[in-house]
């Protein structure tokens, strides 16, 4: 087959909304692929250069085993290596916007002010046009270059430079669009065959002279939001700052107010270095410090009574933030204010049938609403309140301040409210409502999409018995009407549990790509339900219920997450009133159990980090911990599990092994691009936002291309690609509202 060449040279990087035809001067074919070539084989001696290599692994598809994948977006096709040694993509449906099919690339960098030459060969059985583009990975997507190309039945090569002129990205992706172009006409079904993708540095001058952004490195890793008085403090030394002592320092007089020894350096496997503490916990004048080791200075941090109140308080109205259904007003919204969003009918999947599912809080970054992380969420508010109640008040800022509630249970009705139209009259509970995918970087009300509403799952059916027989009980002395109702629906959710003994759901149907939630058991759930029935009513029928399950063992007390929710039940059951649980001993002793294994991971840790493991949303994890262990002094009496409970929160607000204060808007060095789209759409972080934290599992193609070979508990980064890592979610910042609550009432 004879090659037709097309080449383009891009004087700059294709910002979006620049036409992209102003800055193209397509070439005569030329023969400058082997110039290129031969000028980059030159440079390869020099080990700073990041030229001389095709950036694409398997170009020329040499290897079936490819790192290509496909997405779709209402478009249809497959895309396989051929025979032939080509990548095949079998156009099956076209869909209506240019990327609803779409073959993509990950795993490159793009440095500022650097040159790159982009190759490759195409032919197809059809004339059409497709889209070559290398793209930001996340928040708007807008493509660093881009170019319509057309191909033909006639093998063609491409070759286009560009040179990046945005902030170097350590993780693009290089996507082929062959979705619907209006320029092509009719569809049929059709074949367009890749070859020789070669992407090179052809000029790295920009890289060579580095970015200039400084990066900050905490070498001494504190609380950045600060210490109650009289509690536990230290401070965590890596690299240059472990030396013999460590001061501290009043940042008001500069003075010295204690010195003392650090311990010796000790290897910590889950952050890759030594690490040494420095106990500081005798300083109790409210104050504003730093730790000094010589010329090396940690972040600035307070002492005093009222450290935590800001925070608290942004922390717990991030859920108003997040209400779904309803306009957010700019007195009490601020930046993030918006008009009713997502209020209209959704279809029940596989149905024509339509119902009101509006309110709720968004779930996270995402617009979706499930029913598995809202109850987790709202327990932990519940909870809080029932077991700290004066940590709370009536002067939040949100539409229901001043009624004479506390804010934080107007706040948990509004979920409530929510839970109740997912319910069906069956007594069965929808696992979710979303639509078919998840939206670009946009406000809420822009999320206009159909709205579908999930099978019903047993666990999304257990879990709102939970909470509804939770919420019967604190509701009680507020609303007795409410109270009743709450009752009611958690009954009808148990008799529809009892109608349906084996598992239901929980997996996404067909076509909804968005979060699935998923589980494989439900007994925890069931268990939980039924823990908290039994203290709701007193009725002996659920302790036998209750007891059936636990009599089959197996059961995980110690997990208070959206799929483990077994610590809620042995909660529940424990401190029900009628202390006349037949599983009461036993559930005990599995509950102690758990609480060991904690505490042994703390003193492993000189972060008293409770995790060996940071899976997705570990700080989660830390936070249940904490509040984990609150619980079980609760249960037992003592304060065995308060240190380590207030060394988690220490963890959350800095002293980790990344230096952040995870908590956004708090703290000096703190997320400043969390995957949250209100924050994207608005270019500006919503406070009081927890995110994810470490995730070893490195589960999206930034935390991949940047964090391979990372020590699990330094696996993060402050980016809004990094969905695995970055995001923010209602039930991670449920337990850290646990959290506060119990050290504002415990100060
Ligand atoms: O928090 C969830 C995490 O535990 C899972 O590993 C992950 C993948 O299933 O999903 C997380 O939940 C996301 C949900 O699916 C959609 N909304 C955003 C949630 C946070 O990332
Ligand atoms: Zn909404």
């Amino acid at each position: 087959m004879k090659k037709q060449i097309v080449s383009f040279i891009l004087a700059g990087s294709m910002l979006l909304g620049m036409t992209s035809c102003s800055a193209i001067w397509p070439t005569e074919p030329t023969e400058s692929t082997t110039e290129t070539e031969e000028e980059t084989t030159e440079t390869t001696e020099d080990e700073d250069s990041i030229m001389g290599f095709n950036m694409i692994n398997n170009g020329d598809f040499a290897s079936k085993d490819h790192e290509w994948h496909t997405y779709f977006e209402g478009g249809d096709g497959l895309m396989y290596v051929n025979d032939k040694g080509e990548m095949q993509f079998d156009a099956k449906m076209i869909g209506t916007k240019e990327w609803a099919n779409q073959m993509y690339y990950d795993g490159f960098a793009l440095y500022k002010n650097c040159k790159y030459e982009m190759q490759f060969d195409a032919y197809s059985d059809v004339e059409r046009d497709f889209k070559f583009r290398i793209q930001i990975n996340g928040s708007d997507y807008h493509g660093y270059v881009e170019e319509v190309l057309h191909v033909g039945p006639e093998m063609t090569h491409y070759d286009i430079e560009f040179t990046m002129e945005e902030p170097s990205d350590p993780a693009p992706r290089l996507c082929i669009n062959l979705g619907k172009f209006t320029t092509n006409s009719g569809f049929k079904e059709h074949t367009v065959c890749f070859d020789n993708f070669d992407l090179r540095c052809i000029d790295d001058k920009g890289y060579k002279e580095g970015d200039s952004e400084d990066k900050v490195e905490s070498l001494i890793n504190i609380n950045q939001v600060g210490y109650l008085p009289n509690t536990v403090k230290f401070a965590v030394m890596h690299g240059d700052a472990i030396a013999d002592k460590a001061k501290v320092v009043d940042c008001a007089t500069g003075e010295v107010v204690f010195e003392d020894d650090m311990t010796l350096g000790v290897a910590n496997p889950s952050t890759g270095r030594d690490e040494a503490t420095f106990d500081f916990s005798s300083v109790k004048q409210p104050g504003t410090y730093k730790i000094v080791v010589g010329e090396i200075e940690s972040f600035e941090f307070k002492i005093g009574d009222d450290v935590y109140d800001a925070a608290f308080k942004e922390s717990l109205r991030m859920f108003y933030l997040q209400r779904c259904g309803v306009e957010l007003t700019a007195d009490l919204a601020g930046t993030y204010a918006h008009p009713v969003c997502h209020a209209e009918k959704a279809t029940i999947f596989g149905t024509k049938d339509q119902i009101d599912v509006s309110g709720g809080w968004h779930d996270a970054g995402d617009y979706g609403r499930y029913v598995v992380s809202g109850a987790k969420a709202v327990a932990d508010l519940l909870l809080a309140y029932n077991l700290y109640p004066d940590a709370f008040d009536d002067n939040l800022g949100i539409p229901e301040s001043g009624n004479g509630i506390p804010d934080v249970l107007d706040e948990a009705k509004f979920e409530l409210d929510w839970l109740f139209k997912m319910q069906n009259a069956e007594g069965g509970v929808y696992h979710k409502v979303t639509c078919t995918n998840f939206p670009g970087f946009v406000m809420p009300e822009e999320e206009t999409e159909e709205l579908v509403v999930c099978p019903v799952s047993t666990t999304a059916t257990a879990d709102f018995a939970a909470v509804m027989a939770m919420a019967a009980t604190i509701y009680a002395d507020i609303d007795y009407n409410y109270s009743s109702k709450c009752l009611d629906a958690a009954m009808k959710a148990e008799a529809y549990l009892d109608a349906h003994k084996s598992f239901e759901g929980a997996k996404n149907p067909d076509g909804i790509v968005t979060g699935e939630y998923p589980d494989e058991v439900d007994t925890d759930e069931r268990l939980w339900a039924y823990a908290e029935l039994f203290k709701a009513t007193g009725d002996l029928a659920y302790d036998d219920k209750f007891s059936e399950i636990m009599s089959k063992g197996n059961v995980n007390t110690g997990e208070l997450g959206w799929q483990g929710v077994g610590a809620y039940a042995a909660f529940a059951y424990l401190t029900a009133d009628k202390n006349q649980g037949k599983f009461r001993d036993v559930v005990r002793a599995s509950f102690i159990n758990g609480v060991s294994e904690v505490l042994s991971n703390a003193i492993a840790d000189a972060y008293s980090s409770t995790l060996k493991d940071y899976p997705w949303g570990s700080n989660m994890s830390i936070a249940n911990n904490g509040m984990y262990l609150i619980m079980y002094d609760k249960i037992e009496g003592g304060t065995k599990g308060d240190t380590v409970a207030r060394d988690q929160l220490n963890y959350l607000l800095g002293a980790n092994g990344t230096g952040y204060c995870f908590l956004t808007g708090f703290g000096t060095l703190s997320p400043k691009a969390p995957h949250h789209r209100p924050s994207q759409a608005k270019g500006e972080t919503m406070p009081g936002m927890l995110v994810g934290g470490p995730n070893q599992s490195l589960e999206d193609p930034y935390a991949a291309n940047v964090l391979a070979g990372t020590a699990p508990a330094l696996c993060y980064a402050d980016s809004d690609q990094a969905f695995s890592l970055n995001e923010i979610t209602i039930y991670w910042n449920s337990p850290l509202i646990f959290l506060f609550a119990y050290a504002k009432s415990n100060s």
